[in-house]
């Protein structure tokens, strides 16, 4: 089966929707947020079942919707882990496989338009992303780009794929939609025939304008395009408890953790952060252990270790086990919060939705991350 190409005008960006024929599960490349009504249309039109959402890179020129997408389909993201996406749940590693029903995406790291850049191979197309455009390639003057790793890249990574590989790339500005790994050896003006030296001399005189909106695209998805207002952490406050500093929402709780104003320590068990859901890259701090539900006897110094100078704000199922671990943190001196109703609270969702923006969502089949 072909790759679904689906094209977003204004930022000349390509999206691809991969579909397993036998499952109809699939995976979605590179979404544009502005598009996402669109893609839901396209999703619901082929039947498929939305696995993963993944990104070549974080983009400089537009939005992913990866985020919304998560929370509206309960699709994981994937991401590549050089790019500090952390709102994914997945954090890719060059040969790590995407599946998706029987299929398998693999993934390539291809850095040199940024530092983390993957491409992804599928049978036989590869989605390069910006790393390899038709002729040409993405530039290499902004987020920790390098002409002389791309070179590398493209020519030892790339180019060294089956002649016969399709490649699908992350944009065509000239209305082109793939081409071949052995065409564009052959053919592509910045690499046919040119030197590392030659690139390196000729991405150096590009001086391309930066992208229009590169200042909101590239913070916007490192959090996986889900935006949070500027200042709205004021409009909340925590409210103050008994024995532990206060308590907050979720949503509050989220934001102190993304702005880096505190630590959110998840204190579930092993267990419920398989099965019921997780906060990618979030620490860990058990507060009760199987077998038994035993006190922790290491909570004490791994809870100062998590906080460091940081307050905390403490993550359980219900909002029980956080109010007594917040107090235990208390009495060892630090700045400890309780989240209110822990990650199953809030039956209507309406709490937790920039939360389960970058959380597995409860209830649905557990997948190996
Ligand atoms: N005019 C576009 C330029 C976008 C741009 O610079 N795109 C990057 C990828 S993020 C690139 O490498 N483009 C390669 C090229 O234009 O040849 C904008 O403002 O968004
Ligand atoms: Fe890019």
């Amino acid at each position: 089966m072909q790759p679904i190409q689906l094209f977003d005008p204004e930022s000349s960006t390509y999206t691809y929707l991969l579909i397993d024929p036998d499952t109809h599960d699939g995976v979605l490349i590179d979404p544009v947020d502005s598009q996402m009504e669109r893609d839901l249309a396209v999703l619901n039109e082929h039947g498929v079942t939305l696995c993963w959402v993944v990104e070549t890179h974080a983009h400089a020129d537009h939005i992913t919707s990866a985020g919304k997408l998560v929370e509206h389909t309960g699709a994981l993201a994937a991401t590549p882990a050089g790019c500090a996406i952390s709102a994914a749940a997945r954090q890719l590693e060059d040969g790590d496989l995407i599946e998706f029903g029987q299929q398998k995406l693999s993934a390539i790291h291809t850095p040199g338009h940024t530092a983390g850049s993957m491409s992804y191979l599928w049978q036989d197309h590869v989605f390069t992303g910006d790393a390899l455009l038709i002729d040409g390639c993405g530039r290499t003057d902004f987020q920790s780009g390098s002409a002389d790793v791309l070179y590398s890249s493209v020519t030892q990574r790339l180019f060294t794929l089956p002649t016969e590989t399709t490649v699908w790339p992350a944009h065509d500005y000239k209305g082109r939609t793939h081409s071949t790994i052995g065409h564009e050896r052959t053919h592509n003006s910045r690499f046919a025939h040119k030197t590392r030296g030659e690139f390196i001399a000729l991405m150096d005189a590009l001086h391309m304008p930066k992208p229009r909106r590169i200042d909101e695209a590239v913070p916007a998805n490192l959090w996986l395009g889900i935006v949070h207002e500027a200042g709205a952490n004021d409009a909340d406050a925590a409210v103050t408890a008994a024995g532990y500093a206060g308590d907050v929402s979720p949503e509050l709780a989220w934001r102190w953790w993304q702005s880096g104003k505190a630590v959110l320590v998840d204190i579930r068990t092993h267990a419920e952060r398989e099965w019921v859901g997780f906060v990618p890259n979030a620490p860990v701090v058990a507060w009760k252990q199987w077998p038994g539900m035993t006190m922790n006897p290491d909570f004490d110094a791994q809870i100062r270790e998590a906080a460091g100078d940081k307050p905390i704000v403490m993550l359980c199922r219900s909002g029980i086990r956080s109010i007594a671990s917040a107090k235990r943190a208390t009495e060892l001196g630090l700045t400890a919060y309780n989240i209110l109703e822990g990650f199953e609270g809030d039956p209507d969702g309406s709490a937790h939705r920039n939360l389960r923006g970058g959380w597995r969502y409860r209830g649905l089949p557990w997948r190996q991350n």
